[in-house]
């Protein structure tokens, strides 16, 4: 965000400046390249010296982001490019995704303030990740969450350690000379001087470099939506089935207790209304609390209905969790989306999206 979408390093310099003129010290522009990128207790605390009082030394961080706040929504201005190159992104078709390790306060300020909001389907913030950049980290969980391969993704960079960060999760990257000049950010696949000069058809010509990379896959990465049924709980083989999915390689990215009501019974198995067996299927699943569970990985809903086997568990092939765990036709231990359509729609009965999570 910092320095790609909005230069805010000049709202912050400019509310230190309102923040310390009103209390008589002056605050130039080498004084802001000095303590650029320090907290702001380090920097009033090299400002003002040893000898202030707590009350003024909150007293000035409080105005200082009083007033940045107030230079933000009045002024804040989109970086050159940004906002056309937002826009025809989106309009062909790509997701987009904001990374910043900037708190996730300043993040909604800044993209409400530029009504950029909409355009983002993801967003990541400092609060987010467990490691800064050069740590891949952010953009590998940004890929996770938009459902895409990291070969399949461009990240747009100002500074040298994102530019690390972008390689390290072997995204092509394209840098911006806003903060930095070209030689530091050399180690990205393109670099300009403004995003004027970046379009689709460049992104589309980065990414199709990644097409033939041997490490690439062609599996679509997939969620799913996994129930330990009632027979399974009761006999305690939650734990051994999420283990069976944990084996081939799936990831947990969502996990609850619940005690399935009759509405939500309904409407989870509303392909099978009216069937014979319906009202006993209701009744079934919600005779006891359940684990609901989001796996995710390659190609996860066929590989969890391969997993569990056939419906009912005296059909099912040997080694299958139905085989294995499974009673009778109701009472088969588990159950698994059959299509990414009702997977979509199953998780969002399950899950709220704040309870989803991605790389760890
Ligand atoms: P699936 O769970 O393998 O996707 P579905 O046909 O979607 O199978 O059926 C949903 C669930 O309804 C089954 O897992 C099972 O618990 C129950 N069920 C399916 N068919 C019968 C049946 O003939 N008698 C009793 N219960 C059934
Ligand atoms: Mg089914």
């Amino acid at each position: 965000m910092d320095g790609v979408i909005v230069d805010s390093a000049l709202y912050h310099m400019r509310s230190w400046q309102e923040t310390y003129r009103s209390t008589g010290i002056t605050f130039t522009e080498q004084d802001f390249k000095h303590v650029f990128g320090m907290r702001n207790d380090e920097i009033i605390r090299l400002v003002l010296g040893k000898d202030f009082t707590d009350e003024k030394f909150k007293a000035i961080a409080q105005a200082k982001e009083v007033a940045f706040r107030q230079l933000i929504r009045s002024y804040v201005k989109p970086l050159p490019g940004v906002i056309k190159l937002l826009d025809t992104v989106d309009a062909a078709g790509f997701l987009q995704a904001l990374v910043s390790s900037t708190p996730v306060e300043n993040i909604d300020l800044i993209i409400d303030s530029l009504g950029v909001r909409r355009h983002f389907r993801e967003i990541i913030s400092g609060y987010d990740v467990t490691e800064g950049k050069p740590s891949p980290q952010g953009y590998l969980l940004a890929a996770h969450r938009l459902g895409v391969h990291p070969a399949d993704c461009v990240v747009i960079e100002d500074a040298v350690a994102g530019v690390e960060a972008a390689r390290g999760g072997r995204m092509k990257c394209i840098a911006v000379t806003n903060t930095h000049p070209a030689e530091r950010l050399a180690a990205a696949d393109m670099v300009v001087s403004s995003l004027e000069m970046v379009n689709v058809g460049i992104i589309e010509r980065l990414l199709t470099q990644n097409s033939g990379l041997a490490e690439r896959s062609h599996m679509p990465i997939e969620k799913s939506l996994v129930l330990v049924k009632p027979d399974a709980m009761k006999r305690r083989l939650a734990g051994a089935i999420i283990n069976r999915f944990e084996q081939r390689g799936l990831t947990v990215v969502g996990m609850k207790l619940i005690h399935m009501d009759a509405t939500l019974a309904r409407r989870h198995y509303a392909v099978h209304e009216g069937k014979p067996f319906f009202d006993g299927l209701v009744k079934y699943i919600t005779s006891t609390p359940i684990v609901a569970i989001i796996f995710e990985g390659e190609n996860a809903i066929e590989l969890i209905r391969r997993t569990m086997g056939a419906t009912d568990p005296a059909k099912a092939e040997k080694g299958t969790i139905r085989a294995d765990f499974g009673v009778d036709i109701q009472n088969n231990a588990v159950h698994g989306s059959d299509s990414p359509e009702n997977a979509a729609k199953e998780i969002a009965l399950f899950f709220k999206k704040g309870e989803i999570y991605g790389v760890y």
